[in-house]
């Protein structure tokens, strides 16, 4: 799954980038190579290190994502229209939308306002969609006047879409259009599930109250963050006290990214490995076998599952085998977030 990270010029989406993967150094200069820059990050899980030390496997793995940044593109101030349209245009492939609201005074661009930065950022999204959704209204008229029939309600579903986006609303607001299986193909930015950081100076942790819409917030000081992402344990711990941070925004920008994605974990246990498996929600339980191995799906025969809260009431699996807790699932069992899973199968 890949977030993409957008904001207006200098808002700190580098920065952000840098502090979420760990990255060192300063963030690139602008200017430079145009580029989208990739970062993987393991998705901080609490239940993925109880099992560990539980099992003492040789190897564990987090859920994983992946964050792209923008890099080295000419600033705002440079080409504001350029810029903007290299922006969306690789923000179209990705899953989920990451955007970075200055509330820093910069020595560039001078005082923030977050409000108005986040209100011209979403209107590019809506403009892009709206010039998307006209553009194929325009070519199935066309079509229909050719004498085309008229086939499934991609039109009706368009036409709703350019409703919305006429009343300055974004696609998300209206799941069951920004969802809509006919409209799948479209990869509009105002449909994606969308996470705001409102970027804060080092001296400032409050979240300043303005209107997030239908989107997810978090406030975060993302210099004093790409700072603490380059110490080692024990100085981020003095660093955190000296700052009064209770936990990494990096943490929590990570978990709100994973909880936006709408996708769950299962976890799968044993002395070479303790791992967490990314499937969506709602997934049976044979194709969640095929997140691991094809081989698992085709020879499913039962999953063995029991809740990591069950499994952890107990303190290890014999006990909660005594305890009736583990059970047996058929193909179509509907897999739960924190399900420990064993597969049975036969190839
Ligand atoms: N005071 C302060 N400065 C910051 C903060 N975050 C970023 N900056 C500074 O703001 C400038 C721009 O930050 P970047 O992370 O490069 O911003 P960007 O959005 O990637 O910029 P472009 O890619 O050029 O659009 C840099 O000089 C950063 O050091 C912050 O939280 N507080
Ligand atoms: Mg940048």
């Amino acid at each position: 799954m890949k977030l993409g990270i957008t904001g207006l010029g200098r808002a700190g989406k580098t920065t952000v980038f840098n502090a979420v993967t760990g990255r060192s150094g300063e963030s690139v200069p602008t200017g430079g190579q145009v580029g989208p820059a990739l970062g993987v990050v393991a998705v901080p899980d609490a239940r993925v290190d109880w099992l560990s030390s539980l099992y003492h496997p040789k190897k564990t793995t987090h859920a994983q994502i992946s964050y792209m940044d923008l890099q080295g593109v000419p600033g705002m101030a440079d080409n504001k229209r350029e810029y903007m349209s290299l922006l969306l245009t690789h923000m179209r492939p990705m899953d989920a939308l990451i955007m970075v609201v200055r509330n820093f005074a910069d020595p560039v661009l001078g005082l923030s306002d977050a409000a108005k930065d986040l209100r011209e950022l979403e209107d590019e999204f809506l403009i892009a969609d709206m010039a998307s959704v006209e553009k194929r209204i325009e070519k199935i008229e066309a079509e229909l006047k050719r004498g085309k029939k008229p086939t499934g309600t991609e039109k009706e579903l368009l036409e709703k879409c350019a409703e919305i986006l006429n009343a300055e609303q974004p696609l998300r607001a209206h799941p069951e259009i920004a969802n809509a299986p006919e409209l799948r193909g479209y990869t509009f930015l105002s449909a994606k599930p969308l996470l705001v950081i409102v970027n804060n100076s080092d001296e400032d942790g409050v979240m300043p109250s303005i209107s997030f819409r239908s989107a997810e917030a978090v406030v975060v000081r993302g210099k004093l963050e790409m700072e603490l992402a380059q110490l080692s344990d024990d100085e981020a711990e003095s660093f955190m006290l000296d700052f009064g941070i209770a936990e990494s925004a990096v943490d929590r920008v990570i978990k709100s990214s994973f909880a936006l994605l709408d996708q769950i974990s299962f976890l799968t246990v044993g002395e070479d490995e303790v791992r967490a498996w990314t499937i969506a929600r709602d997934t049976h339980a044979v194709e969640a076998a095929g997140a691991i191995h094809s081989d698992i799906q085709r020879g499913f025969i039962r999953a063995e599952v029991v809740a990591y809260e069950d499994l952890k009431k107990a303190g290890d699996y014999a006990a909660a085998r005594k305890q009736g807790t583990v059970r047996l699932e058929g193909k179509n069992y509907s897999v739960q977030d924190g399900d420990i899973i064993n597969f049975r199968f036969n190839v």
